[in-house]
């Protein structure tokens, strides 16, 4: 796993370093508007913890931090409208490394939503 990078701008958001349109925010997980959106709906969710990637993540982090995370994922998707039970559906990526074509080395999940996405795999 590489080292955790505390420079990286997603770390600077998380110390108030940069400014961000927050979404949702919990003990440990944060939830803010995509700079370069792709679609009408697109917010990257980041635990607050220094994760590099999901690998790192999934190993690494508390059980508490991973349940949190994912409830937040799961909360986000209704009140954004793109959850299946109040919307039309959404697609969640996440990059990782160097053939993931990942920007910014800390761990954050993409949702995107609000169009017809297409089919990313044939
Ligand atoms: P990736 O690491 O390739 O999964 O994508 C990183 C994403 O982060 C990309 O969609 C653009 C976004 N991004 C980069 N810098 C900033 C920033 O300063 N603020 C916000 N809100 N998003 C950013």
């Amino acid at each position: 796993m590489p080292a955790y990078d505390d420079q990286n701008i997603f770390a600077r958001i998380l110390r108030g370093e940069i400014p961000n349109k927050t979404v949702l925010e919990t003990d440990h997980t944060l939830a803010f508007e995509d700079i370069r959106p792709q679609a009408p709906v697109h917010v990257l969710v980041i635990p607050k913890g220094a994760y590099v990637s999901y690998d790192d993540f999934a190993q690494n982090a508390s059980d508490a931090e991973i349940v949190d995370f994912t409830r937040v994922v799961a909360r986000l998707t209704r009140d954004l409208g793109v959850g299946l039970d109040v919307g039309q559906g959404f697609r969640a990526i996440t990059n990782a490394g160097l053939h993931g074509v990942q920007e910014v080395p800390h761990y954050h999940l993409h949702i995107l939503g609000g169009r017809d996405l297409g089919r990313m795999l044939d």
